[in-house]
């Protein structure tokens, strides 16, 4: 864990424990926000305490908070944080984690039931004790008890914009060592799956004690699992499990191939071997012979095994992008289809600003935007009944597009269009009157309440966004959040068809605790001849950097750059924005 991060969970707790003891909201909300600020921060924080000056610089860190950190950076540890702590069971942390539970009912069931961490939540939930408070009741009980489930179930899994920069890192790392050769990372990292197990890191490498060496000696390794010639295994702090294999670089490609996985393409692969007379393993593609012994112990040379294509070759198949090799139909295919990449992208057509929940100004946004490439960025702020997001009245709004529209006129080299992210209603109905949508360039309908809803429920809700003459895109469909909240469970296959019929663009929210659309249902667009648009959502800069996850799943979808309309040329997108209007 970086400095940055470190001092982001102090600062996070102190919120924390703050707004459990019923402190002053004000002071709750700077302590988070000096946490997002710190996670956010592009420089190292160490660099910056030095002088408490450089730290009250930096808007939203007061002079409490700058001699936090100081204080953290001398003595690693801030007293107030230490205290703070004191005053509750260290297990409510865990219990304040449990999605759709408030600091208020968190400390209703620690003050009058007795509950100090998860177990004795659930024990008291089992015994009745809780249902039994005032303001609780079967249903609140129920909704606890779904997520308390949920985190567990999918607890083990991380998310893949945690596990990627990860990674990266440890890829750069071992790479500079004396010797190696190739390394690259696997697995479902590679494939690029919203949830990854473990990371899967292959190298080849003329020093292989070193690497094994430099990798059990990573920072934050927790527990060396494993640690012999060819593989060893380490977990991190952050709860993630690293496997590292040293294969031969002559057959880099084949255990690439295999370690990539995903398993079921590789049983539909050796499968596909066997019937042309091969044998298909991590050290290569062999003739098959017969012989119970594997063929590299015998001494025998493979037909292909030095890269990926070569393999894929010999069996008479084209290079498959890791993204596709999941055994839903790619190895019928007779040529892989084109498949968008981060590059095709050049709008961003979903983003907020100070103006509700959002943290850059419209010029800073454009200034983000303009850097990326793009030629154009929606400006997309939350409509009024997100109250949780400081979403727009319609005079807000009003007073919004003219601003909008005034830098539009000032600023050079890209376009910036009015837009809304606008709340669909439980009932389907949208948060603002048709004259005012009818004023903006684009009209983002997003779901961000009522996500509990029944899918037939949910179905219709969405539907009528979708049907609606003025809204272009269907913002994140479902509502989810990765390993958080399940979301919507709506009947896909008729958004789909309506979406197709009204022209309406449905949304990859590329956040990776979203992902939503996910990747299967972006695959049935694909085939049902729809449009896409993949958006960061972004609400502070490093949001940009997000989109690679939200192209990773359209790919995993088969999505061509023609449906896509974030890939379309400026023309081709505005004209196809005015149509709605
Ligand atoms: P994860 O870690 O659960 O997110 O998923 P993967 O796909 O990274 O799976 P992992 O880490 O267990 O193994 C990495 C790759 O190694 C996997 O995608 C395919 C290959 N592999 C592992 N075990 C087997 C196996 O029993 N048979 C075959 N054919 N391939 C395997
Ligand atoms: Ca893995
Ligand atoms: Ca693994
Ligand atoms: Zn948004």
């Amino acid at each position: 864990m970086s400095t940055n991060t470190e001092l982001a969970k102090v600062f996070e707790e102190i919120s924390m424990v703050l707004e459990l003891t019923g402190a002053n909201p004000f002071r709750v909300n700077a302590h988070a926000r000096v946490a997002r600020i710190l996670d956010d921060l592009t420089v190292d924080v160490k660099d910056l305490a030095d002088d408490k000056k450089k730290l009250t610089a930096i808007d939203g860190i007061g002079e409490g908070s700058a001699e936090k950190i100081i204080e953290y950076i001398k003595t690693g540890r801030v007293k107030e944080h230490d205290d703070l702590l004191k005053q509750i069971p260290r297990g409510l942390m865990e219990v304040m984690q449990i999605p759709g539970l408030g600091p208020k009912t968190v400390k209703l069931v620690w003050e009058q039931a007795g509950v100090i961490d998860k177990a004795s939540l659930k024990s008291k939930l089992d015994s009745g004790e809780i249902e039994n408070l005032p303001r609780m009741g079967a249903k609140t009980v129920q909704n606890i008890r779904e997520a308390i489930e949920f985190v567990a179930r999918a607890g083990e899994r991380i998310r893949i914009g945690d596990a990627m920069p990860i990674a990266e890192e440890i890829v750069a790392t071992l790479k500079r060592i004396k010797g190696v050769k190739q390394i690259e990372y696997a697995g479902s990292l590679r494939r690029g799956c919203e949830t990854i197990g473990d990371i899967d890191i292959l190298v080849s490498t003329s020093n292989p004690t070193e690497v094994g060496k430099a990798f059990r000696a990573l920072p934050g390794v927790e527990k060396v699992l494993a640690s012999g010639e060819t593989k060893s295994s380490i977990r991190l702090d952050r709860g993630i499990q690293v496997d590292l294999r040293v294969v031969d670089d002559s057959c880099f490609g084949a255990a690439l191939m295999y370690f990539t996985g995903s398993k079921s393409h590789n049983v539909a692969l050796r499968e596909r071997a066997i019937k042309k007379g091969f044998r298909l393993n991590e050290y290569g593609l062999f003739p098959d012979d017969d012989d119970d012994t594997p063929p590299q112990k015998r001494g025998i040379k493979p037909v292909a095994a030095k890269t990926e294509q070569d393999v894929y070759k010999k069996l008479a198949l084209p290079w498959f992008p890791p993204e596709m090799r999941e055994d839903r139909g790619e190895l019928d295919l007779k040529s892989v289809p084109e498949l968008i990449t981060l590059d095709d992208i050049k709008a961003e057509l979903h983003a907020h600003t100070t103006a509700s929940d959002g943290r850059m100004s419209i010029e800073e946004l454009a200034k983000h935007a303009k850097a990326r490439g793009f030629h154009t960025i929606a400006v997309t702020d939350h409509s009024k009944s997100s109250v949780q997001a400081n979403g727009l009245s319609p005079e807000r709004l009003r007073e919004h597009i003219v601003a909008i529209r005034a830098a539009a006129k000032s600023i050079k080299g890209i376009t910036i269009i009015a837009g809304a992210e606008v709340d669909i209603l439980a009932d389907g109905r949208l948060d603002y009157d048709d004259d005012l949508l009818a004023e903006l360039d684009i009209v983002i309908a997003s779901p961000h309440s009522s996500l509990r809803q029944e899918p037939e429920k949910a179905t219709q809700r969405l539907l009528a966004a979708i049907t609606h003459p003025l809204v272009h895109i269907l913002g994140h469909p479902t509502g989810r959040l990765i390993n958080q909240r399940e979301g919507l469970h709506p009947d896909m296959s008729k958004l789909i068809e309506a979406a197709v019929q009204h022209n309406v663009a449905l949304e990859i929210n590329a956040h990776y605790y979203r992902l939503d659309l996910r990747d299967v249902h972006v695959r049935a667009v694909v085939e049902a001849g729809g449009l896409i648009a993949i958006n960061t959502d972004a609400h502070a800069p490093a949001d940009f950097d997000n989109l690679r996850y939200g192209v990773l799943t359209a790919r995993r979808g088969w999505l061509p750059p023609a449906a896509c309309i974030n890939a379309w040329t400026k023309q081709k997108l505005h004209k196809w924005l005015k149509a709605k209007r």
